[in-house]
């Protein structure tokens, strides 16, 4: 028997990587399946000749993009084309918060942006630089490739972000072997919107990191409102001065967050995305998801 990692899984078919780099190509026992339990890119299993018979358990687990036991996530938004969106970042940071997934944000394509669009995106973005590493680069900014690259070392890492906003581009510039298939190409076969189609764990300067598909909506499906707080940072700086305990900022009264949000330490406009966020999870019926 021996042991590896999950790299890839297109239509039932799993590589798996042993621990001197070998893949192979696999099927998942049966079991699995009866188990409500599917393994999935980033799972470490022992497999025999034909099949993956185990499964080790998890250490964390995304559901989108689908990978296990990452060590961090590395959010990939462009600053243009498509636009930035603060409204995916919180949504992609409360995803990853929840998870118990380091999270890193970088933002591409910031040759599209004229100084003062530049200068605009750096202010709004200064909040979080306070709580969070942020990356300005584009495929051409050798500085900053220089710099990104002794952060994959050693890890599992996740390159996570809308379609369209350059994780793939970005992972040929850091590595130019890749060849990783990027929007033009995708266009000129009439694929449609997302270029990548699958994850896939690559060997990038001595770490692992998953390609993903992007996407441009990110639903909840098993979060609890009554977390929701947590994933906040920001928040959690000052919640030690809510009157109640468990406070979720939204109608108590004596509440350090609202108090922040008034006197500008935390800004108004991801406060609004936080109670939206807040009520979407709050009227989602909860129909918590099955494993796998
Ligand atoms: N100007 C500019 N264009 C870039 C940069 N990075 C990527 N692009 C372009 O953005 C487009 C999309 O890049 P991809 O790397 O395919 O995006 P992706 O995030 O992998 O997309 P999906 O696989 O569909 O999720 C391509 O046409 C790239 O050439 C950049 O730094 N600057
Ligand atoms: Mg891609
Ligand atoms: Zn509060």
């Amino acid at each position: 028997m021996t042991r590896g990692r999950i790299t890839k899984l297109i239509g039932g078919q799993y590589t798996v990587k042993d621990e001197r780099g070998k893949a192979v190509v696999l099927k998942p026992l049966g079991k699995f399946r009866h188990l409500d339990l599917s393994p999935k890119v980033g799972d470490i299993v022992t497999f025999d000749a034909e099949r993956i018979v185990s499964m080790e358990p998890r250490k964390n687990e995304l559901l989108r993009p689908p990978i296990a036991n990452v060590d961090q996530a590395i959010l990939i938004h462009s600053a243009k084309e498509p636009d930035f969106s603060f409204t995916l970042l919180d949504r992609f940071l409360v995803m990853v918060e929840h998870s118990g997934i380091d999270p890193l944000i970088v933002v591409t394509k910031t040759d599209l942006l004229d100084t003062e669009e530049m200068d605009q995106l750096r202010a709004d973005l200064a909040h979080y630089e306070k709580h969070y590493t942020v990356y300005y680069t584009t495929v051409h900014d050798n500085a900053t490739l220089e710099v990104l690259k002794p952060t994959i070392k050693d890890c599992v890492s996740v390159f996570a972000g809308q379609t369209g906003s350059g994780k793939s581009s970005l992972l040929n510039a850091l590595d130019i072997q890749l060849k990783l298939q990027t929007d033009a190409i995708s266009k000129a076969l009439g694929r449609g919107k997302h270029t990548t189609r699958h994850t896939e764990l690559l060997e990038v300067h001595g770490g692992l990191v998953a390609d993903t598909p992007g996407f441009s909506k990110l639903a909840f499906f098993d979060l609890d409102e009554a977390d929701l707080p947590q994933y906040y940072p920001d928040f959690l700086a000052v919640a030690d001065n809510c009157k109640f305990r468990g406070c979720r900022h939204i109608n108590e009264p004596g509440c350090a967050v609202k108090e922040a949000v008034d006197n500008g330490r935390i800004p108004t406009q991801r406060y609004a995305r936080y109670r939206f966020i807040y009520e979407e999870v709050n009227t989602t019926e909860k129909t918590y998801r099955k494993k796998g």
